[in-house]
């Protein structure tokens, strides 16, 4: 199925006029890189100045936002790791590329057209290194060398072209993949221009610090975020049933590594996972500082919201840990391409899958509609193009990648890509005439780890609408059928904890937004295209 769907027509046919900036690029062919972080927040990058940030600064990462820009309102339209992946390659909306939700069923086909294989075709050099977390072997690449599914922080497991069985490689993931990208750059040929995808494993759960950080801002007490013991008493139930708290969900052992509550030490979970891939020396390391820190905590016996607390500080320490390597990482990343001459003539991208809730509403992971989970954080730097430390407030989505890569090569878009192409927004950081006003979100992986119902919506810049819509029978049993709207006042409540779907004061609000939702969904044809939730298979496998 092929759709026409250029929401931006204006700004696209503007782009390409002869003697424009693009059609100069194309003389001098663009490098491109894209770094891509596994569910980095924006509230833990310190260039967006968050509380957290503040006291676990990223200095590497702020080297990239002073030498170009910062983008406040990036969003991914589905917020979670395989649909986002096969978006940023194919500049689709999920039902479009196939892969709605994490797992096989349904899946992205590899065959189909990406930004990588068209690059390739005009001439680029393609590579990918790190987390790829689709079901199909990499298409469009010169050389590929991907992580088995999530990976793991220690002595991961990688396939590549030229070995595809997985095989295990000593050290830190962040460090290997890093070490994989210059390499690759050294070893290129260099009369052609390239596009490198750098994909960290860091910093998805469940947060192993490389150990030279794992006693980081072991003094530092992080702020609790405002919403914090949010009682989601204005929302739809899908806010209460979800099964992603700090309180509940947050495992002492898989999340907190509080390894002295382990009944049996080889018991298969999630910590082991990590733990027992470590050298006999790392363990005894590991162990020397995580134990007397886990002993103290014991020994208080907390319960309740102080346990709560514990466990968010502990949390954010190990998720800031991590960040500290990825930034460093990237530093090191930055630090070959000024020494090698590349700076000036590649368009360098900083962002995550998506972003995360770093205790907002009492919550770690994504999947939700609501700002946290939805925003990502974005840099781009190119000094032929944009101006150092400059900001752009504007609506822009994880669709627009693709196409912008494309345009910044000088390589027709196709019509059927989504997205639209952030070169206009270079120069100031301000949207010229006819920019969207608007960004459709949807979200399919229920029932699934962490039950967040189906939902999906609209935002503009001063209203978001999720509806909330599916069948019931995730793994929190109780939950029946779902039909339920949220509306938040953006500007008058950015926390999003005041539902006021039902309020009088907001009837038209409410009316003209369900109409551009309507809208929305008929252009993107999302009815026709939602895949049937199989309820009957799903629960004959959960009573196994
Ligand atoms: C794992 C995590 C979940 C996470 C998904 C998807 N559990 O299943 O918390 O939501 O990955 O993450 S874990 O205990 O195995 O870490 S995603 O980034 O790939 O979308
Ligand atoms: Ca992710």
């Amino acid at each position: 199925m092929t759709y026409k769907l250029l929401t931006l027509p204006v700004v696209t046919a503007a782009l390409l006029p002869a003697g424009s900036a693009i059609a100069q690029q194309e003389a001098q062919r663009v490098n491109i890189i894209h770094i891509m972080t596994d569910d980095h927040s924006y509230q833990t990058l310190s260039a967006y100045g968050g509380p957290i940030s503040k006291l676990a600064p990223t200095p590497n990462l702020d080297r990239l936002a002073a030498r170009g820009m910062l983008f406040t309102h990036a969003y991914v339209e589905n917020s979670i790791s395989s649909p986002s992946r096969a978006t940023l390659l194919t500049g689709k909306y999920s039902h479009m590329h196939g892969q709605i939700k994490l797992g096989k069923k349904p899946a992205f086909n590899g065959d189909q057209m990406t930004f990588p294989k068209l690059l390739q075709e005009a001439g680029y050099q393609t590579a990918i290194f790190g987390k790829w977390h689709l079901w199909s072997t990499p298409q469009g690449f010169d050389d590929y060398k991907i992580l088995n599914g999530q990976g793991t922080y220690y002595h991961p497991e990688f396939s590549s072209n030229e070995h595809p069985e997985f095989v295990r490689e000593e050290g830190y993931v962040a460090n290997i993949i890093t070490n994989d990208a210059i390499n690759w750059l050294e070893h290129r040929d260099k009369e052609k221009p390239f596009c490198l995808l750098v994909h960290h494993k860091s910093v998805h759960r469940n947060w192993f610090p490389e150990l030279k950080y794992a006693d980081l801002y072991e003094d530092v007490t992080f702020p609790e975020p405002e919403t914090f013991f949010d009682d989601y008493s204005t929302r739809c139930s899908a806010a209460r049933t979800q099964t992603m708290t700090i309180e509940h969900e947050m495992k002492m052992v898989d999340d907190c590594k509080v390894f002295e509550l382990l009944e049996d030490p080889n018991a298969k979970n999630t910590f082991n996972e990590e733990f027992l891939r470590m050298t006999p020396e790392e363990q005894k390391q590991f162990k020397t500082i995580y134990g007397p820190l886990n002993e103290k905590m014991l020994a208080q016996n907390l319960q309740g919201k102080d346990l709560v607390r514990w466990k968010y500080q502990r949390y954010i320490k190990d998720y800031v840990r991590c960040v500290k390597s990825l930034d460093d990482e990237v530093g090191r990343l930055l630090d070959y391409l000024d020494e090698n001459g590349l700076s000036e003539n590649t368009i360098i991208v900083y962002t995550s899958d998506q972003g995360f809730y770093m205790g907002e509403h009492n919550w770690f992971d994504k999947r939700f509609m609501y700002e946290e989970s939805f925003r990502t954080p974005l840099i781009i730097a190119y000094p032929k193009m944009i101006q150092p430390s400059t900001v752009c407030d504007e609506l822009v989505q994880n669709i627009d990648f693709a196409p912008t890569y494309l345009a910044m090569a000088g390589v027709e878009i196709p019509e059927e890509i989504c997205g639209v192409p952030l070169t206009p927004l270079f120069a100031t950081g301000k949207a010229p005439e006819g920019w969207r006003d608007e960004l459709y979100y949807h979200y399919y992986d229920y029932p699934s780890i962490h039950n967040v119902r189906r939902h999906d919506g609209i935002m503009t810049r001063d209203y978001k609408l999720i509806h909330f819509k599916d069948q019931g029978g995730g793994n929190n049993r109780t939950d029946g059928p779902i039909d339920c709207w949220e509306l938040y006042d953006l500007k008058k409540d950015p926390t999003e904890v005041n539902n006021v779907y039902k309020d009088p004061a907001y009837a038209d609000v409410v009316a003209d937004l369900k109409k551009r939702l309507a809208d929305k969904r008929a252009e993107l044809r999302i009815e026709e295209s939602e895949s049937k939730f199989d309820l009957e298979a799903w629960k004959n496998k959960k009573s196994k």
